[in-house]
């Protein structure tokens, strides 16, 4: 398909500032009317290239939320209008640690040093962004501690999530063995907001709702104290994306304190950390596949489950060539949507396609997700797999100047689900079109 690249930027740049309140981007106007933590690193990464001003303010922002203890909350709430679970049922004030403002009390993926040094990257005034890195740099260290410590007792440098939202890739197969053994008892009654504007078959079951309030309930019982939630919640996993895009996260802050002359000791020991044990537990030598997956830490097992997160260790630079080679090809065979498919998206799905448990419509059980796509477009360049970055790069930019900015797209049809107007899709495209000559790297 043949694209006016500058008509979809400006689509893309109106639907952010559409989004903007003011301090922050919701991700989308009307079932995600809050600031969500992840969205506002990906949404900063689109506006590093056209707005950079805002870009800072999106960050910064995000960080008001911060905990006492570190903790970046996924939600800060923001405005009066509805989400479920709002600010009344996380009660974050549960902790001592909590802020005045309210915000959930779990965590997402820390993209956030990656989004402030693609900002400074971009700056046209790198003396005065200076002074933005070194605002943020203390909060982004304190976040990454937090993950390191309170969240990695095992010292192992990969991080446990406690709750499917954590990962952002909320009910993906990966977690359905992990949540087929919590029974869930004395569950409050609630009433989900979601399913009123999107269609539920695009939507969580019930079923998995269920568990994941019963999950805030248990963390809620232990005041969000990391501590005695390790010892009593019985959903603990090495989340194989979050410990890499930390990872990736921290070596970004390493070139943050370097441009502002910060101490690094910390975080060398914590990317030390990582790299000793990331194979040891994600992908151990009897793991024939070589991919990288999560592991349970109440099992014990690794989750062999094949999906788009095993791409997601191509970002980080960890995997061997000949185990890059090995998640390109397994990409191209049933996992992306290409050659004998009945469109002309070879882009990657949540779940591959033959999988006899994809499911075109439902969430991250089966659809297209525009970050999914970019993290290993560039994972996959990086590696040098320069013509197959660049199919990748093209198909993400048709399939979005076909069907429009959506949250989620049907991997058969092309066709938009979830929200509308959704502001990680706008930003990642933006990003996308910005990288300057298309060719340059064929
Ligand atoms: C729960 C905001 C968020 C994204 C997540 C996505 C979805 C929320 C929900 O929306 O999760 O956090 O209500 O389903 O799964 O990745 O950050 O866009």
């Amino acid at each position: 398909m043949k694209i006016e690249k500058d008509k979809l930027l400006l689509k893309a740049r109106k639907i952010l500032e559409n989004n903007w309140r003011g301090t922050h981007t919701v991700p989308s106007p009307d079932l995600y009317p809050h600031q969500w933590s992840w969205d506002s690193a990906f949404t900063a990464i689109g506006l590093a290239n056209c707005n950079r001003k805002r870009a800072e303010k999106e960050l910064l922002s995000m960080f008001e939320g911060q905990w006492k203890n570190g903790l970046l909350p996924h939600i800060i709430f923001r405005s009066k209008d509805s989400y479920f679970p709002g600010p009344e049922y996380w009660q974050n004030d549960l902790s001592p640690f909590a802020p005045e403002i309210k915000t959930s009390g779990i965590v997402q993926p820390p993209v956030h040093a990656i989004a402030a040094l693609c900002i400074y990257n971009q700056s046209l005034d790198r003396e005065r962004t200076k002074g933005f890195l070194k605002k943020l740099f203390p909060q982004m260290l304190e976040f990454h501690r937090y993950l390191l410590i309170e969240r990695d007792p095992e010292k192992t440098g990969l991080v446990t999530i406690f709750h499917p939202w954590e990962s952002g890739f909320d009910n993906s197969i990966r977690w359905d063995e992990a949540l087929s053994r919590i029974s869930v008892q004395g569950l409050p009654e609630y009433g989900r907001v979601d399913i009123k504007k999107v269609d539920k078959n695009q939507r969580p079951s019930n079923a998995a709702y269920d568990k994941y309030i019963y999950l805030v309930e248990l963390m809620k019982k232990s005041k969000y104290d990391a501590e005695a939630i390790y010892k009593t919640i019985p959903f603990k996993i090495k989340d194989v994306v979050f410990s890499s895009i930390l990872y990736i996260a921290n070596k970004n802050l390493i070139e943050i304190a370097r441009i502002i002359g910060e101490n690094d000791d910390e975080i060398r020991s914590w990317i030390e950390r990582t790299k000793k044990n990331y194979f040891k537990y994600l992908c151990p030598k009897k793991v024939k596949t070589r991919l990288v997956y999560d592991y349970d830490l109440v099992s014990n097992q690794v989750i062999q489950k094949r999906t788009s997160a095993s791409l997601i260790p191509t970002y980080t630079g960890l995997l061997s060539q000949e185990q890059a080679e090995a998640v390109l090809a397994w990409t191209k065979h049933a996992h992306f949507c290409s050659e004998g498919c009945i469109h002309d998206h070879p882009v990657v799905t949540s779940i591959p396609l033959s999988d006899e448990e994809s499911n075109p419509l439902n969430y991250w059980r089966g659809p297209i997700w525009i970050n999914i796509n970019s993290m290993p477009y560039q994972g996959i360049k990086n590696y040098g797999f320069y013509p197959e970055a660049k199919k990748l790069k093209d198909a993400i930019i048709d399939l979005v100047a076909e069907h429009g900015f959506h949250e989620y797209y049907n991997p058969l049809s092309g066709e938009g689900l979830g929200a509308n107007n959704f502001s990680w899709t706008a930003a990642l495209l933006i990003d996308l079109l910005s990288e300057g000559d298309d060719d340059s790297f064929i």
